[in-house]
């Protein structure tokens, strides 16, 4: 590994400087090793950088060309200019003081003209990011393999009505899992890219879910033998580019993975504007996963309330912040998952440093989020007045019910002995708002 050229020159390591600095190139609130709830923050946290936004987002849209000034951009998609690209990714990994990365194959190493080239390039990657992890500490949250941007995904990868395309992803996937397992990935992700379709009467839906469940069942066996025990995931989202997915929200990928026995292996990656665009709350998203024992790892962003699309920007509303983080601590943490900034800065923000900016805020929002979560439990009013909501249940009549000691008859039996059931108390939907404002 030679000596490469520093590219994000006159910046150096982000360190925490408190609420007070005026310097915006610090943290405020991320310190790392700050105890919350008794665990260091950047283990309550554990930070991804995800290569796919940060080191290949060119800023192109559908009206025009890319805008980004990447000064050490300089070879195209070649070999050499991958295994620079890796040197660059991880002078930011370090500098912005981060513990994880995720990648899709194609995002590190191009791809060639046949399967056995672009392995070959992703090998020799490999070498090179396996080489960084080392002398960094740093580590790869998960991998995954691009099964949407190539022609031949034009119908879905494992979802192809065309056989040779489903076997050809098999083939990619084989190969990213094997990646994955060299760098220590602690874990993969399915995410649907093209599995879903824009028309249904040129669909046979039950014999693409089939092909996908197959798909995945061959993913984990083949994690098996080759002795890969990372994390699994399943990254929900409805549309984008389908008209339908068939990952559409949350509680979609819990049905179809228990209906094809793949349960046991396969948790959520939950991105917060794929859950606003299936029409939920991140929060319902990540309550509705933990309370299914299905939590594994958050792709953090956020959409844009006025564009109905997946717009991937960063996160800094500690709004959202705070109700991701509560959920995630009411459900006992992320580990081995962790947050992933799926997230990618304006074409307007076109300069390196913008990066830096940018993962800095995503970071301090959800830092901030944290504490104002944890200072939430310990002083507990909230868990106060939902209990209080339920308290009836805590009657002889509510514990029996749960308890499954009654029946329609014996219900029937004690409401007829009434004549009418207790009044109902109030929802205090505005007195937990304004509670929840008192940490803020
Ligand atoms: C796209 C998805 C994608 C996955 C990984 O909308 O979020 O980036 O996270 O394939
Ligand atoms: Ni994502
Ligand atoms: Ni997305």
């Amino acid at each position: 590994m030679g000596q490469a050229a520093e590219a994000f020159v006159g910046i150096g390591r982000i360190g925490f400087e408190g609420p007070a600095t005026k310097n915006m190139l610090a943290f405020r609130h991320y310190d790392a090793e700050a105890l919350v709830e008794g665990k260091p923050m950047r283990d309550h946290l554990r930070f991804a950088v995800s290569y796919w936004h940060a080191f290949r987002g060119t800023g192109g849209d559908p009206f025009g060309p890319g805008t980004m000034i990447r000064p050490w951009e300089t070879d195209g998609d070649s070999l050499a200019m991958a295994l620079r690209r890796v040197d660059v990714a991880f002078e930011f990994l370090e500098k912005l003081g981060v513990g994880f990365y995720c990648f899709h194959d194609r995002d590190v190493a191009p791809e060639g003209a046949s399967l056995a080239e672009s392995n070959r390039n992703l090998d020799a990657v490999t070498d090179r990011l396996a080489e960084h992890q080392a002398r960094t500490g740093i580590k790869l949250l998960w991998g995954t393999a691009n099964l949407f941007s190539n022609r031949r995904y034009v119908h879905g990868a494992a979802t192809s009505p065309n056989v040779e395309s489903f076997a050809f992803a098999a083939a990619q996937v084989k190969k990213a899992l094997e990646v994955t397992h060299r760098l220590g990935g602690a874990g993969y992700v399915f995410w649907g890219g093209r599995e879903g379709y824009q028309c249904l009467w040129n669909t046979d839906m039950k014999r693409e879910l089939d092909h996908l469940a197959a798909f995945m069942q061959m993913a984990i066996d083949h994690a098996r033998a080759i002795g890969f025990t990372g994390q699994f995931y399943f990254e929900p989202k409805p549309r984008e580019p389908m008209k339908h997915q068939y990952d559409f929200d949350v509680a979609t990928c819990v049905n179809f993975l228990r209906t094809y026995g793949l349960e046991k292996h396969v948790k959520m990656n939950i991105e917060t504007n794929h859950a606003t665009l299936a029409g939920h709350e991140m929060q319902h998203e990540l309550e509705y996963a933990g309370l299914q024992g299905f939590l594994g790892s958050i792709d953090a962003n956020t959409g844009d309330t006025l564009v109905g699309w997946d717009t991937d920007q960063f996160p800094t509303n500690i709004y959202l912040t705070t109700q991701v983080m509560y959920t995630i601590l009411k459900y006992g943490g992320l580990a081995p998952g962790g947050i992933n900034f799926d997230a990618k800065v304006r074409r307007e923000s076109f300069e390196p440093v913008d990066l830096f900016h940018a993962h800095i805020g995503g970071m301090d929002a959800f830092a901030r989020g944290l504490k104002i979560a944890a200072a939430m439990r310990a002083d507990g009013a909230i868990q106060r007045l939902l209990e209080e909501r339920y308290a009836s249940w805590k009657s002889p009549l509510g514990e029996r019910i749960e308890a499954g000691q009654e029946s329609f008859a014996s219900l029937e039996k004690a409401m007829l002995a009434q004549g009418e059931a207790a009044a109902c108390t109030s929802g205090r939907q505005e007195l937990f708002e304004n509670v929840i404002n008192t940490y803020l």
